[in-house]
């Protein structure tokens, strides 16, 4: 991968160089490491900046000095523990920050999982919580280890021998998460279930999936107990590769068009804190998570306004709707099982984003607390909007019209076989998109006989099918409309019964209705109502004199297919609904729970809403489950063109007219 980039890249955190910022901004020194007689101190800007490379190796270290870590611990998360959020938002420049390292440990010899809470600017403890009973997400480690394993195993190799295959050299071996189905031998085993693909002469590895076989293994002794064969099925034979080569002859390509900005980007970065055209906001990388969008605002007659604390996505899942022994445990959560953050990867100059694109790196630790770099992790450029609003006044014949311009913040995980981009769209009508970018290679089946798929999928091509199956996304939402005492309305637009007062049957009106309790919060799109939520605060009003309000839109959305009686669903809880609604709680952020690896279910939404705590007039947090139904077509393979998904956050009310009235009809070239 080209490591080339126009652009200069940045270190999360970090000042940013080549951006003229006016208004100061020190650098607070915050950490002082002494290590022999170096002293280290790295300069944080923000309580919300992601870990510095120095950071992660203090929490490490003071989780050496204390004891309690050997040399085979694992550290499969180390992030930022956020400060409280009373504490970011009563933060001032130069004031200090609490900078906390929270750290999954896992002993593999006890199958023994911790968290760890350091102090990283007093190099102190502060605390240590064994958390019983749980699995934490795969590590690099545990993926790395898993083709050795299942190689030197003497049942897979006669499994694969029967197939005519002996150079293994040849076998992709692919980790699966294992669910929870209450099978023998898994009960306090970490387990990873292993898939195997044939790659001889081929760069696609997925266009010869070897069928019927699944490897379980055993991680913490490293060791496979159990091998499923369920007959030969023939290898497919022909390759799937889709580099310029391989795919014949390519097409004219368009004529150039490029993207210049003579007077460089309209946004300016500081740190972690990111200002464009009214909109302002932080955001960090998170090992599970990914990308978090901290405290949006907007700003409007001279003051920034609050909308949103935090976002990020919560969990998610892609289960796949196969009964087969091959298939039946193919629902991976790729957050909480394989933490997506983990997964970003660097983005193509040119290519995965534009030529304007300025990228920033991320700093994580490895399961072993060795902080690694990811280059260009996340990129923040601007783009052409298409027509912001226009009216041509018919008497006079004026028009007036305005070009909208986005900012787009964006990243790409690239999870195995597939690709989940995630792109935050800032506009310049005070909405806010969330465009989940879906591409990559789908999970492919070798069919029995060529030419024939089963029930469960569709073919797409003569000797290979790929299931059926779903993408559930939970994003968690903070808002704080202007504040955070707020209240939740759902609308829904219905027709008037013919009467007296709808004499001509035309008749329509939107309903609001309060949601007043966590039970009440839970909801289902509907589409015939043109369902949607609106977040107010009753204590601003706007012009109208209403209570202020941002709205969650829908856009296309799936129900899960998954018996609510399946291991999926009891685990996936959050799918029983599009919308929840919690009040705030700072140690509730992952939908299904803090762990999903071989979870049984019932944790995360599921269980804190039965509380039903009150939701009126309180910091509320919505959780939004967006889903994408993939009934697999030939177009899609061998690696499939972008699929999109997303929803809205919308101003209604929030402003008292169009605030994109101010946009001038072209943009200000600066003076030379
Ligand atoms: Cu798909």
């Amino acid at each position: 991968m080209s490591s080339q980039s126009a652009n200069p890249e940045r270190r999360l955190g970090e000042r940013t160089r080549g951006t003229v910022v006016s208004g100061g901004g020190a650098a607070i020194f915050v950490l002082a490491w002494i290590v022999g007689t170096a002293v280290i101190a790295c300069a944080v800007e923000s309580p919300l900046a992601p870990l510095t490379k120095q950071e992660i190796g203090i929490a490490i270290q003071v989780l050496r000095q204390s004891g309690k870590v050997g040399p085979d611990t694992r550290f499969p998360v180390i992030a930022l523990h956020e400060p409280p959020k009373a504490d970011v938002l009563a933060w001032k420049e130069g004031n200090p920050i609490l900078r906390q390292a929270l750290v999954v440990v896992y002993e593999r010899s006890k199958d023994l999982t911790s968290e760890a809470v350091v102090d990283c600017a007093h190099s102190s403890l502060v605390s240590w919580k064994v958390i019983p009973g749980v699995e934490p997400p795969f590590t690099l480690e545990d993926i790395n280890l898993t083709q050795d394993i299942v190689h030197a195993d003497r049942d897979w190799q006669a499994a694969i021998r029967k197939r005519g295959i002996s150079d293994f050299e040849h076998v992709q071996v692919d980790p699966w998460s294992a669910g929870f189905y209450g099978l023998e031998g898994e009960k306090g085993v970490r387990v990873i279930r292993a898939l195997a693909y044939y790659n001889a002469g081929s760069v696609n590895p997925y266009a010869r999936p070897i069928e019927g076989v699944v490897a379980y293994i055993d991680m913490n002794h490293r060791k496979v107990f159990k091998v499923v064969d369920t007959g030969v099925v023939p290898i497919p034979k022909t390759t799937a590769d889709y580099d310029e080569k391989s795919v014949g002859p390519l097409r004219t390509p368009p004529t150039p068009l490029q993207i210049t900005q003579p007077d460089g980007a309209s946004f300016v970065v500081r740190g972690d804190d990111v200002s464009w055209q009214k909109w302002h906001f932080r955001f960090g990388m998170h090992p599970r998570e990914g990308l978090i969008l901290y405290t949006v605002g907007y700003e409007d007659k001279g003051r920034v306004r609050p909308i949103l604390y935090r976002a990020s996505l919560s969990e998610m899942v892609v289960p796949y709707g196969d009964p087969g022994p091959g298939w039946f445990f193919r629902n991976a959560f790729d957050e909480g099982e394989y933490g997506i953050g983990h997964m970003v990867y660097s983005q193509e100059p040119n290519t995965d984003a534009p030529s304007n694109a300025q990228f920033f790196d991320v700093t994580f630790g490895d399961e072993r607390g060795n902080p690694f770099e990811i280059p260009r992790a996340v990129a923040l450029y601007e783009r052409d909007g298409g027509l912001l609003w226009k009216h041509v006044d018919e008497k006079t014949e004026i028009n007036q019209s305005r070009r909208a311009r986005e900012l787009v913040l964006g990243w790409i995980a690239t999870v195995g076989n597939y690709e989940y981009g995630f792109n935050w769209i800032f506009h310049q009508d005070g909405t806010l998109d969330m465009d989940v970018v879906l591409t990559g290679i789908m999970e492919p089946k070798a069919v029995k006989v060529a030419g024939k798929s089963d029930v469960f999928g569709h073919l797409v091509t003569q000797d290979i099918e790929a299931p059926h199956h779903q993408h559930f996304f939970n994003f968690r939402l903070d808002l704080d409309v202007d504040g955070q005492a707020n209240d939740v309305m759902e609308m829904n637009t219905v027709s008037l019964p013919p009467g007296p007062s709808n004499p001509y049957h035309n008749a329509f009106v939107a309903q609001e209705k309060p949601l007043r309790t966590e039970h009440e919060g839970q909801r289902q799109l509907n589409e015939g109502s043109a369902r949607f939520w609106v977040v107010t605060n009753r204590g601003v009003r706007n012009a109208v004199g209403e209570p202020v309000g941002y709205a969650l839109v829908p856009e296309t959305n799936a129900v899960s297919y998954a018996s609510p009686n399946s291991s999926l669903r009891k685990r996936a809880g959050f799918l029983n609904a599009q919308l929840w609604v919690t009040p705030y709680d700072s140690s509730q952020i992952y939908a299904a729970g803090d762990y999903v690896n071989q979870s049984q279910g019932g944790d995360g939404l599921v269980r804190w809403v039965k509380a039903n705590r009150a939701i009126e007039g309180r910091d509320v947090v919505l959780w939004y489950t967006l889903g994408v139904t993939h009934i697999p077509r030939p177009e899609d393979w061998p690696v499939m063109p972008v699929v999109h998904a997303g929803f809205k956050l919308m101003p209604v009310g929030f402003f008292d007219r169009n605030p994109g009235l101010d946009v001038p009809t072209s943009p200000t070239r600066a003076q030379p």
